[in-house]
C-alpha cells in the first residue's frame, strides 16, 4: 500500500527501528526490492533521485511503483524523491504522486537551507506528502580532524533544533560523517554518534543516515572475482548502522550496496559465457544478490517482521 513517509517512519521513530530507502533507476531494481520486503515482511522507503527521474521519465517512476504497490498490497511503501535540489523539483514529484519528498539546500546558508525548506513543507503539507531536509554536510571525518573542522562540516544541534521547529519538516538527514558511494572512509570508519544523539533529543523526530551502504565483503568479494576494481572501498560497517538506530536513524539511505551486488552478477554472467546476451539472464542473477542483499539489511535495521 502507497502511504506517505511519515507513516512509515513515525512508527520506527516509536519503535526505535531503521527502514531501508533503497534507491532504483530501473525495474530490476525496483522488483528487487519489493521482493525482498515481501520476504522479510518489512515496509520499505523506495527512492529516486533527479537523475533517476531523468533516466526512467516520472510518469515510468510513478507507474512503476503504482504497479508493484498493487502487486504487493500488504507491503507499506513509500516513494520518495532523493536530494531534489529546487521547490519546482519537488512540486512536480508531488504533483506526480510522490508520497515523500527530499529538499536538499544543505550546501546553501542555514537561513537559505530553512527558507526553501519552509517554503516546500508549506506546499507538500498541504498536499499530504511529508518532506526530509538535510543540515551539514556528506563528509568522511577523520581522527586526527579538529573539533572546528567538524564543526564547519556536520551538524550544528542547536541549529538543528530551531530548523525543525521552524520549518516543521517531518524528518531531517544530520551530517555526522557519511558520504555517498563506495568510499566513504580513507581510514578507520568514524561517525560522530554523539552529535547524532544530541540532534534526536533536541528535535524528537525521525532521522536520516544518507550514505549508508556497507559494502559487505562479500559483496565486495563478488565484485573482485570478476576483474571489477574498488581498490580502497569501505563503507559503514554493520555495527555502525545499528549504533546510528540506537542514537535516532530511522531511515537509512541504501543505493551503492545494491548497485555493486546486481553488477557483480552481470559481470560474472558475461565473463562465465561471453556467447550470452540474453537479457535476463544477466538481470534475474543481478536480481537474486540485490534481494540477499536488502533482506540482510532489513534484519540489521530491525524493520523485518514488522508488518
Ligand atoms: C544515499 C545512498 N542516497 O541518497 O544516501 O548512499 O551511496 O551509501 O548507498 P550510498
Ligand atoms: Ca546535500
Ligand atoms: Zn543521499
Amino acid at each position: 500500500m502507497l502511504v506517505q513517509g511519515n507513516e512509515i517512519l513515525h512508527k520506527a521513530h516509536k519503535e526505535f527501528y531503521g527502514v531501508g530507502a533503497f534507491n532504483f533507476v530501473n525495474f530490476e531494481m525496483l522488483q528487487s526490492i519489493f521482493e525482498a520486503a515481501h520476504q522479510a515482511k518489512s515496509p520499505i522507503i523506495v527512492q529516486a533521485s533527479e537523475g533517476a527521474i531523468k533516466y526512467m521519465g516520472i510518469d515510468m517512476v510513478v507507474g512503476m511503483v503504482k504497479t508493484m504497490e498493487k502487486r504487493y498490497p500488504h507491503i507499506p511503501v513509500a516513494l520518495h524523491l532523493d536530494h531534489g535540489t529546487t521547490f519546482e523539483s519537488c512540486k512536480n514529484a508531488i504533483e506526480a504522486g510522490f508520497t515523500s519528498v527530499m529538499i536538499d539546500a544543505s550546501h546553501h546558508c542555514f537561513e537559505e537551507n530553512l527558507s526553501l525548506t519552509k517554503q516546500v513543507v508549506d506546499f507538500a503539507h498541504t498536499h499530504g506528502v511529508s518532506v526530509e531536509a538535510e543540515l551539514g554536510r556528506l563528509m568522511g571525518i577523520e581522527d586526527n580532524i579538529s573539533v572546528d573542522e567538524k564543526d564547519a562540516v556536520l551538524v550544528n544541534p542547536q541549529e538543528a533544533e530551531i530548523f525543525v521547529k521552524e520549518t516543521k519538516v517531518d524528518y531531517l538527514a544530520p551530517a555526522i560523517g557519511t558520504s555517498h558511494g563506495a568510499f566513504k572512509f580513507k581510514g578507520e570508519p568514524k561517525l560522530d554518534f554523539k552529535r547524532l544523539q544530541e540532534v534526536k533529543k533536541l528535535t524528537n523526530i525521525p532521522l536520516v543516515l544518507h550514505g549508508a551502504s556497507a559494502i559487505p565483503d562479500y559483496v565486495r568479494e563478488a565484485f573482485l572475482q570478476t576483474g571489477g576494481d574498488l581498490k580502497g572501498s569501505r563503507g559503514v560497517p554493520f555495527e555502525f548502522l545499528q549504533e546510528s538506530i540506537k542514537g535516532g536513524i530511522n531511515k537509512v539511505n541504501t543505493d551503492t550496496d545494491l548497485r555493486i551486488a546486481f553488477m557483480a552478477a552481470v559481470r560474472k554472467v558475461a565473463n562465465d559465457d561471453p556467447t550470452q546476451f540474453d537479457l535476463r539472464k544477466f538481470f534475474t542473477p543481478g536480481m537474486e544478490a540485490m534481494k540477499k542483499v536488502i533482506i540482510e539489511r532489513m534484519q540489521i535495521l530491525g524493520s523485518a517482521n514488522k508488518i
